[in-house]
């Protein structure tokens, strides 16, 4: 049993001087990484101390990884393999809160989200996928689908565990064995997945866990046995897999940042349009790669939309993210609260009006307020850059050509919302914007059955959905 599971809502961090470590071939090992201490955002406290993995120790994960697709898991029947990942699927809801309370420690976002949007997507990640395991065969992928074998994952911090679900579940799905590494500053639910692997009886190396920092992501990408890379984080370490995997046969997506509009024309609803600007940019703290960052808004509405929008964001309570009545909590890291910091202060220098929330900020923990930017240029480094925070850059347009235009001149394709109440303008809209997905009149909206993934610099393949298994597959024709 996990003997260091934290007292649903407890807020004491003794309780939390768990020994996580590296999970191997189905046991917890003590890796020959050098241990990290991971933080609570919201206090500024350890957390935890984790045991971190050695490049050599990914050499054994790769290999235990190998062995269990060669000899067990590779070979057995889809609807083996089903039974395994509904079995994960069910203990993720059984241990909901422990993961939710863990999650919002480690992370620093609001109980409400990891309560209802964190574990339950991730959930219902594995229990989508787990429908798919014995249905391979004749889903339109080819005759004889088959895995590609070791699947070496590196997972970012926002989603700790949601991005977890969204690779290792179709990786299981599909046949294939996994080796992942969760992020430095937020580890600590990956490793509670590795108990919950060894509570399901997974097969031993079907799934091993190497906590580290960039350096062991780079010896998971970089091992010459695994077959398949998938990584989500910063476009800059994208950028750098992909060469460094230029010219192996491995088979490489890429999940990485974006700059999203969100375009508001003068028939939108406004009130609902608010709840989803807010929703957009607000939501785990703007640390979203399709987080709704760039407000294009029509321009004879713009003042009363911005009236609207100040009034409603005032009302957003920061503070302490264990409370349940918390709607933004805490920056996950002093970087990338210095990283938002300084983006922010690029914009005054720049020129664009900033307002900031009046709401109180707690003195410890990295908080920042939810910030609005208007008067905002295409030119802007806040308009360019994705901030990963809680602050939204507001810009106008005339015509439904400029609100394209402006949308796409961004080097990332990710997402995009359009509110509007004429249909043939939705379809219109969404046949010219070059990102991933494009909501109409909502945003934020996940479902495991819609392939998510992006254009240009947010990356390629999809994740999600009967294309997101094609990631997995050798596909025959
Ligand atoms: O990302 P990194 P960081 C963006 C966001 C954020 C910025 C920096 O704008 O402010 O990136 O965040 C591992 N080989 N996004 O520094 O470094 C690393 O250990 C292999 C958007 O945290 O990319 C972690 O597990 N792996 C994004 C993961 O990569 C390496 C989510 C992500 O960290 C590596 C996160 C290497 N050479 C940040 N170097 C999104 N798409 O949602 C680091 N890592």
């Amino acid at each position: 049993q996990w003997e260091y599971a934290p007292a649903p809502e407890s807020r004491d961090v003794a309780n939390l001087k768990p020994k996580y470590r590296t999970f191997i071939g189905g046991e917890f090992i003590d890796g020959g990484g050098e241990p990290l201490k991971t933080v609570n955002p919201a206090t500024e406290e350890v957390l935890a101390e984790v045991g971190t993995a050695s490049a050599s120790d990914v050499d054994t994960a790769v290999k235990a990884a190998r062995k269990a697709y060669d000899r067990v898991w590779g070979p057995m029947p889809g609807t083996e393999r089903a039974k395994y990942v509904f079995r994960l699927a069910r203990l993720i809801q059984e241990r909901a809160r422990e993961l939710a309370v863990l999650e919002t420690l480690d992370n620093g976002k609001p109980i409400r989200e990891s309560r209802d949007t964190d574990v339950p997507t991730a959930a219902a990640h594995f229990f989508y996928h787990a429908g798919w395991a014995d249905k391979l065969d004749h889903a339109g992928l080819g005759p004889d689908p088959r895995p590609l074998g070791v699947a070496g994952q590196v997972i970012p911090w926002n989603f700790p565990l949601l991005m977890l679900a969204w690779k290792v579940a179709p990786a299981l799905a599909t046949g294939n064995t996994v080796v992942l590494k969760p992020a430095e500053t937020t580890p600590l639910t990956a490793l509670v997945f590795a108990e919950i692997c060894q509570q399901a009886d997974l097969p031993p190396g079907v799934v091993n866990i190497v906590p580290g920092a960039g350096d062991i992501g780079a010896a998971v990408v970089e091992h010459p046995g695994v077959d398949k890379v998938a990584f989500t984080g910063s476009t800059e370490v994208g950028k750098h897999i992909q060469r460094t995997l230029a010219g192996t046969r491995k088979r490489l997506t890429l999940e990485l940042g974006g700059k999203a509009a969100n375009i508001v024309f003068d028939d939108a609803p406004l009130d609902q349009a608010v709840e989803g600007i807010v929703n957009g940019i607000f939501f785990n703290q703007g640390h979203v790669c399709c987080a709704g960052s760039r407000l294009l808004v029509q321009e004879s509405i713009a003042e009363e939309l911005l009236d609207k929008l100040r009034a409603r964001v005032a009302t957003l309570r920061l503070g302490d993210p264990l409370d349940k009545n918390t709607d933004i909590g805490a920056v996950n890291s002093a970087e990338q609260l210095a990283k938002i910091t300084e983006l922010v202060a690029s914009g005054e220098r720049d020129g664009a009006q900033r307002w900031t929330s009046p709401c109180p900020v707690p003195e410890k923990g990295f908080f920042f307020a939810p910030t609005v930017f208007s008067g905002v240029e295409q030119s802007m480094r806040i308009a360019r850059e994705e901030i990963f925070g809680p602050v939204l850059s507001v810009l106008t347009f005339r015509t439904p050509d400029e609100a394209v235009a402006k949308a796409n001149n961004t080097p990332y394709g990710l997402s995009a919302g359009v509110w509007t109440e004429k249909g043939s303008r939705i379809l219109w809209m969404a046949d010219r914007l070059r990102a991933g997905v494009v909501w109409a009149n909502t945003f934020n909206r996940f479902d495991p059955a819609a392939p998510f993934g992006g254009y240009k610099e947010s990356g390629f393949g999809r994740e999600g959905g009967r294309t997101g298994l094609e990631a997995y597959l050798h596909v025959q024709g």
